[in-house]
Order: structure tokens, then sequence, then C-alpha cells
């Protein structure tokens, strides 16, 4: 199985346009020793000829002109991404939508509460109607059926699952504060052939008894990198909410709450990555102290163009 980073920043990317945090202006300076980064998503292959993108990013169009990969081959209108799966309704991780509307109809496999979201408060799938279309693959992930497993037509081979996890509804949604399972998944993702797997979850709000257990299944993991500290946005004077408010699990422990190092430290996947890095995360630094934290615990750091072999 092959996994492709499309991109490993958080809504925003980085450096985020409107920011001086430390971060930001230290790569534009050319001080902090970085790499610019998109807005999340991956694609996923077994033969590198079919792909399976994972969120649509605003940088979509981008981060497909950048990857040789996804090129179209032989036909004079062609592409190897054979079907979306969304993991959330989120602006960062659906936008990118949009800029398939020149090809074929999307083979488009998400949640009830996301193709609900995708309707309604944000009707990019009403717009896209007039344009490529869109086939429904709804997966039974509401109410009491908090995991669902599934196989996308055009990638025999990969066994899908998709796994309620903690989250919140986007800030756009009218049942933001009333989160509702389905709201947000993870996925897992199996090569039939080989017995490797994958878990994706670039938004986790905490790892509970469940999410282990899954994360425990994979022998590679792409996790929530978003923040460093829980305090990050406060203390940088760059926004007013914690990182759990926003539904993201910090890197760090504070008393009686182990973040996401104390999280990967205790599962046995081969590869452990942080992905969905935010313009704040003192990480980005390739030579920062945070690096060799990280290193320590065998923990890796995603990058755009980032290609992992399972
Ligand atoms: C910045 C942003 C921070 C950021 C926050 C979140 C907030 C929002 C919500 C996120 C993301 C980037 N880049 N999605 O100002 O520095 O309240 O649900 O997901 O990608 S969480
Ligand atoms: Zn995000
Ligand atoms: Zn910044």
């Amino acid at each position: 199985m092959k996994i492709l980073v499309l991109g490993s920043g958080a809504g925003g990317g980085y450096p985020q346009w409107n920011c001086n945090c430390e971060m930001c202006s230290g790569v534009r300076r050319g001080t902090t020793r970085a790499s610019w980064r998109t807005q999340s998503s991956i694609a996923v292959s077994r033969d590198g000829q079919h792909w399976v993108l994972l969120n649509a990013s605003p940088d979509l169009g981008h981060q497909l002109r950048s990857n040789p990969a996804l090129h179209p081959c032989g036909a004079p209108r062609d592409t190897p991404i054979k079907a979306v799966v969304l993991l959330d309704a989120q602006i960062d991780h659906v936008t990118g939508l949009l800029s398939l509307r020149e090809g074929p109809p999307i083979d488009l496999y998400s949640t009830p509460s996301v193709f609900e979201e995708l309707t309604t408060g944000l009707p990019i799938l009403p717009v896209l109607q007039h344009y490529c279309g869109v086939h429904w693959h709804l997966l039974p992930v509401a109410g009491e059926q908090t995991a669902a497993e599934f196989h996308v037509d055009a990638l025999p081979g990969l066994s899908l699952r998709a796994i309620a996890i903690p989250g919140k509804a986007p800030p756009y949604s009218p049942r933001r504060n009333d989160p509702s399972v389905g709201d947000n998944i993870a996925l897992l993702i199996e090569d039939t052939a080989t017995g490797k797997s994958v878990f994706y979850a670039p938004g986790l709000a905490s790892v509970g008894g469940p999410e282990m257990l899954w994360m425990e299944e994979a022998s590679c993991v792409l996790v929530d990198g978003t923040f460093w500290t829980e305090d990050e946005m406060i203390e940088s004077r760059l926004g007013a909410k914690a990182a759990s408010e926003m539904g993201h699990l910090p890197q760090t422990s504070r008393p009686g709450r182990p973040g996401m190092i104390a999280a990967l430290d205790r599962i046995g996947a081969r590869r452990k990555v942080l992905i969905h890095i935010n313009n704040s995360n003192p990480i980005l630094d390739e030579q920062g102290v945070q690096r060799l934290q990280l290193a320590d615990h065998g923990i890796e750091v995603a990058y755009d163009g980032m290609e992992i072999e399972l």
C-alpha cells in the first residue's frame, strides 16, 4: 500500500496568510528552518494507478499539479483519483471537491452527518450537481452505529473501516454545539493482500479506549498534530481558544491529561506520524528541541510530498 501526503498543514496552511507568529514570520524571513505546508489530505493506493483521496483540501489543485502520481495518463481526459472519502465537513477538508468539477462524477464516501452539512450549511454537493455530479456512498456511522466496514469499488483489495471519533461539528454548522455520531470519523485502511494497514485521523479530540484499540491494529498511524500545547494559540495571542475547545489533542501532556505523545507511546505501530500541523506549532521548526523530543519517541512529522510504503 502506498500513502502520499498531499498536504500536512492544518486549516490556513503554513505559513498562514495573516499570521505573524514566530513560526510563520521565521519561515518567511528564512530564520526558521521549515518547509511550507498546504492544508491536510492524503491519497492511498495499492497499485500506484488507482487512488482514493482522504479529504479534499482547498489546496487540492496545487497538490495534484505537484504530485506526478496523480497526473492524468492515457485518455484525453483522465484521472487516477477514483474516489474521495470525507472524514468530517470542515472547510479545510471538503472544499477541494469544487476543484474536481471538470472531471467525471465524484464517487464520494461519507457519513449521513457530513452529507447533511454539505447539502445545507455548506451546500457544495448541490452546487456540484451543475458540474460533474456526485455519486453518494453513505457510510452507516450514525446513532448507535459507531463503526462500519466498506470497500471502494475502484480499489478492490483495500478494506476500509470508518470509525466514529470524538470531535465537534464545523463552526458553520447549526449542530456545532450538539455533537453527534458521524460528525467526525477516523479511517483504518487495510491492504488485504499484505495485512498492512494505516490509521488516519487528522483531527482527534481525545484518545480513549476505542481509539487506542483501533490505533493498535495499524502498521502506520497518521494522527492529529495540530498543537504542541493546550494553550498554544492563547499564549501566542493568536486566538482565544484552547486546543481541546477546538477538538484537537495537543502533543504534550498536562496534569491528569495525557497528550498525543503519551498515547503514541502505548501503541506498537511501525510508523507514527503527525499530520494537520498548525502554523503555530513549534514542531514545524526542523532544528527545534521539540523535534528531538518527538524523535526520542519514534514520532515523525509529515511534510507535503511525503511517501509512505507499507
Ligand atoms: C489559526 C488556525 C487554527 C486552526 C484551528 C482548527 C478550529 C476550527 C473549529 C483547525 C485548523 C486550524 N489555522 N476548525 O488561526 O492558526 O473551531 O472547529 O481545525 O485546521 S480548529
Ligand atoms: Zn483543520
Ligand atoms: Zn503563525
